[in-house]
């Protein structure tokens, strides 16, 4: 029996290829696939699809923003009679609709769902709809299939998650609906075997907030430390705030953190429950992050209710006096399945129901203070100007920092391709 696993993506961006990262969902699922099974993985953000290569099964992940191209892709296998099951985030938080274009979905994680997804298939009874009863376990789970897929036009397939779920619920994330508020932690011992099956020694931990459980957080540093690795990852802004915590990431080999800012302004913080930022100024915690010698990139949310064009301007200019080594400016988007869709739409402020538009650059609701389209261009002109040369130059040479490091010069290289997009339009 042909499997074929399929990540879409919406249109052809030739000029991602060599920055992407390798899909871990699918390796995944292709890892949790009976040995039996002849298993492939076609990614478009690298390669082409040939819906003529014969298949038995089709499987395909989606987020909101590429599920159109999902739904695509299902039609032209189902045209050839080639039964599609459809998981990953968008269609497990709108079955429903995922459904009409599909044969099964997956909802939820694919641990405990999979099996008898391919059991039912092989007997010719697929079900509309599979999840697993309890969230799975994080113990012992299997090694993620990096051994096929095409590994070299990655930026790196060295991708590890070792946590899932988050504790908190901000109100336009879908992370906690789709994973759960309870925090999964892989066993530290678990992690370092897979640490240690990979080539090359950088390493970007996917979890969405790798130190949401200090004590455990610590434990993986320490473990970390003995091999020498360089990594990234995800972390709350909180990790300013334990000095031990600090030491470690920084001993272990973290280049950088990806930390949600979100918002300076109190007020914001607290209408959209990002309860870990608020009492604390992100500028002290961000400037201890960095003393360490840790890389801060921050996210940013515009078009909150609080938000206008000049406060929105001066977080620009916050982000660049801070030095962030990079920034992103998310338009706010309500996601399915987030509190701030259904807010939204209980005021009647959603005026763009595409999801292909929900890609957190598109304006596709009203915002309180300003038009769409003045959301719009301030989050262009953002962009433009964290990403100017000034800035650039302003935030990666200073008197202090001179000569430049190599994680700076790796710094520098993301800024000048990050530039090369901010003249695109959404
Ligand atoms: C890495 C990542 C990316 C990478 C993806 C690269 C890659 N090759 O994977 C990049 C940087 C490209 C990216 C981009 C974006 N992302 Co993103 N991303 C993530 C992140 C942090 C991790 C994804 C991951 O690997 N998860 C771990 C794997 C194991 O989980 P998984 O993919 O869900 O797969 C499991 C199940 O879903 C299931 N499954 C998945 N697919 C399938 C398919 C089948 C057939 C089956 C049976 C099961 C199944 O099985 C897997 C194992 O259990 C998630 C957050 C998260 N926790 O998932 C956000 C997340 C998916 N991203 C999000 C968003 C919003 C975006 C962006 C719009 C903007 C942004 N914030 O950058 C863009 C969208 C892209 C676009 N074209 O516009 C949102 C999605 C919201 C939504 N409703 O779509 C998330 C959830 C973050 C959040 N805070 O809400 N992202
Ligand atoms: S934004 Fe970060 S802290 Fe908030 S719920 Fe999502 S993953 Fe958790």
């Amino acid at each position: 029996m042909k499997l074929e696993l399929i990540v879409p993506v919406k249109r052809k961006q030739n000029w991602k290829r060599n920055y992407q990262i390798a899909p871990l969902g699918m390796m995944y699922v292709a890892a949790l696939t009976p040995p039996d099974i002849d298993v492939t993985i076609t990614d478009e953000n690298i390669e082409t699809i040939d819906f003529d290569k014969p298949v038995d099964l089709v499987g395909i992940t989606s987020m909101t923003a590429e599920i159109n191209r999902a739904y695509e892709i299902a039609g032209e296998y189902r045209k050839r009679g080639v039964k599609v099951v459809m998981g990953g985030i968008h269609p497990s938080l709108l079955p429903d609709e995922a459904i009409q274009h599909s044969d099964a979905v997956v909802v939820g994680e694919a641990e405990g769902a999979w099996h008898d997804v391919i059991n039912d298939f092989k007997k010719g009874r697929l079900k509309k709809t599979y999840s697993s009863e309890t969230r799975p376990s994080l113990e012992n789970m299997v090694l993620p299939r990096r051994d096929i897929i095409k590994g070299k036009r990655y930026l790196t397939s060295n991708i590890i998650q070792t946590t899932r779920g988050c504790p908190f619920s901000c109100t336009f994330c879908t992370v906690t609906k789709f994973f759960g508020n309870a925090y999964r932690c892989r066993p530290v011992a678990d992690v370092i075997r897979e640490v240690e099956s990979l080539d090359g020694d950088f390493i970007v931990f996917i979890d969405d907030n790798i130190l949401a459980n200090p004590k455990r957080a610590k434990e993986l540093f320490r473990a970390l430390i003995p091999h020498k690795k360089k990594w990234v990852s995800q972390s709350s802004i909180n990790l300013a705030r334990d000095d031990e915590l600090l030491k470690l990431a920084a001993k272990s080999g973290c280049m950088g953190m990806f930390i949600g800012i979100e918002s300076f302004s109190q007020e914001s913080l607290r209408t959209i429950k990002k309860s870990v930022n608020q009492g604390f100024p992100a500028q002290d915690s961000i400037k201890k992050i960095q003393d360490h010698g840790i890389l801060v990139e921050g996210a940013f949310i515009f078009g909150l209710d609080g938000d206008n064009r000049d406060t929105l301007m001066r977080t620009v200019d916050f982000a660049v006096k801070m030095r962030l080594s990079a920034a992103n400016f998310f338009v706010l988007t309500p996601f399915p399945g987030t509190s701030v869709r259904e807010q939204l739409e209980g005021e009647g402020r959603i005026i763009e129901q595409n999801w292909s538009r929900y890609n957190n650059f598109t304006v596709v609701f009203k915002p309180k203070q300003m038009s769409p389209e003045e959301l719009q261009e301030t989050a262009i002109l953002a962009k433009q100007q964290f990403f100017s040369y000034p800035s650039i130059i302003k935030r990666h040479f200073t008197k202090n920092h001179f000569p430049p490091t190599k994680k700076t010069m790796y710094s520098l290289a993301w800024n000048l391709f990050r530039r090369r997009l901010t003249t695109k339009r959404p």
